[in-house]
């Protein structure tokens, strides 16, 4: 076998997704995620300019050649651009061997572990009231974990609270110029324990709940924040310094036994040495599309597990509901499954992007169509071009830029 097309996609039903599709010259086609949100273009340009030209009379089979082949031969090693363009190839040559096989791709990596996968959503307020009924709203959908994010006192836009949570469309983050948020690191130490004070008083002590400091604590502050939060029993709190000081999160270790999980925007297992090595988180938050493909991920994953660290693929609504797949098919397989974020996409995405996963009960399946099981309408996704969007920034109450 060999292929004979690679394009890529890029198309905004809502917001944008960038990914890869190869054929080959039996007519197998395979599907990969590039998507990297507020920086989609970059990764498009690595792919069209300087990845495709290669791929061209590959055979598709040989896909840990092919990964060392993009990873080692471009001597310019790591990084989210080059990563992501590398995991839509990995993922597109993991759906064509699936596809060849006749098997839904879970199976090509060990078969089920599990019957189904737990997924957590996301509960947004920005108050305590509206954070309630944004739990309550999860709990409708049938969620069985829920990551609670409130706004804050004094502060008027903070990390996690922009979501609609009417049911309708997500709008995290889309923005044609950088929205500018504002932060009071004290202000929020002193709320979140109240808001989980809150979350537990009204729906008891069973549900997990997940918080996601998104990098703005220093270590001892993320101590403070963990040990603060040690009587509600935290699911975890998740990258609660910027992890790429790695040593840092030794000092957080000292101060609590709440859980840990970080890893959103590492994209090799460098970044994670010292901290599997050393046992120093207790999930790794890695999506397929940003950490090189499945290839990657799953040595990442078997590593982890040698430390009993859980996965816990990093899952929101700007990865594509390709790259989402391919996370299902790994969650199912891997013995050392933490849990899986899942927040859902627009309809309008799902029309672009039909699937076999699906979600009941709170839990995720990846289904039993061959390979990924993801289509790509490619009429429908040219319907919806490119829009330009950015992240928010993050300022200091007096201007600083903060960690976003
Ligand atoms: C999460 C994340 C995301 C990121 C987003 C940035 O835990 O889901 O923190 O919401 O902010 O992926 O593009
Ligand atoms: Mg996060």
């Amino acid at each position: 076998m060999k292929i004979v097309d690679a394009k890529v996609v890029v198309t905004s039903p809502g917001r944008n997704f960038v990914t890869l599709k190869l054929t080959t010259d039996d007519g197998l086609t395979g599907l990969g995620d590039a998507t990297l949100n507020g920086r989609e273009l970059a990764v498009v340009s690595y792919l069209t300019d300087h990845v495709v030209p290669l791929l061209t009379g590959r055979d598709p089979h040989r896909i840990e050649d092919t990964w060392q082949y993009l990873y080692r031969g471009a001597y310019w090693r790591r990084g989210p651009v080059t990563m992501a363009a590398i995991a839509a190839v990995d993922v597109a040559l993991w759906d064509i061997k699936a596809k060849a096989a006749g098997l839904p791709l879970y199976q090509l990596l060990g078969g089920a572990s599990r019957e189904r996968v737990r997924a957590y959503g996301h509960a947004n307020g920005r108050d305590i009231p509206e954070l309630l009924d944004s739990v309550r709203a999860r709990l409708a959908e049938g969620y069985q974990a829920v990551r609670v994010q409130s706004g804050i006192p004094g502060l008027k836009a903070v990390y996690g609270v922009h979501s609609t949570d009417d049911g309708g469309a997500p709008v995290l983050h889309q923005q044609a110029r950088p929205l500018v948020e504002d932060w009071d690191t004290d202000a929020y130490l002193r709320h979140t324990p109240t808001v989980f004070e809150a979350v537990r008083a009204e729906f008891g002590a069973e549900l997990p709940l997940l918080h996601d400091a998104h990098h703005r604590l220093t270590p001892v502050q993320a101590a403070r924040l963990g040990r603060d939060l040690e009587p509600y029993r935290p699911f975890w709190l998740e990258d609660c310094t910027p992890a790429e000081n790695q040593e840092a999160l030794r000092l957080v270790r000292r101060g609590t036994t709440t859980p840990l999980a970080v890893g959103e925007v590492f994209n090799t297992v460098h970044d994670y040495q010292t901290l599997i090595s050393e046992q120093l988180i207790d999930y790794v938050r890695s999506a397929v599309t940003h950490f090189g493909g499945v290839t990657p991920l799953r040595k990442l994953l078997d590593f982890a597990a040698q430390f009993q660290i859980r996965s816990a693929v990093h899952g929101p609504e700007d990865i594509s509901p390709v790259g989402m797949a391919a996370a299902l098919h790994l969650d199912l397989a891997v013995h050392n499954f933490g849990i899986q974020e899942y927040s859902g996409h627009t309809p309008l995405t799902d029309e672009v992007f039909r699937h076999a996963y699906t979600f009941t009960d709170g839990h995720l399946h990846p289904g039993e169509a061959p390979g990924i099981g993801v289509e790509l309408d490619e009429d429908l996704a040219a319907a919806h071009p490119y829009e330009a969007a950015y992240l928010p920034v993050n300022r200091l109450q007096d201007g600083t830029v903060h960690d976003w």
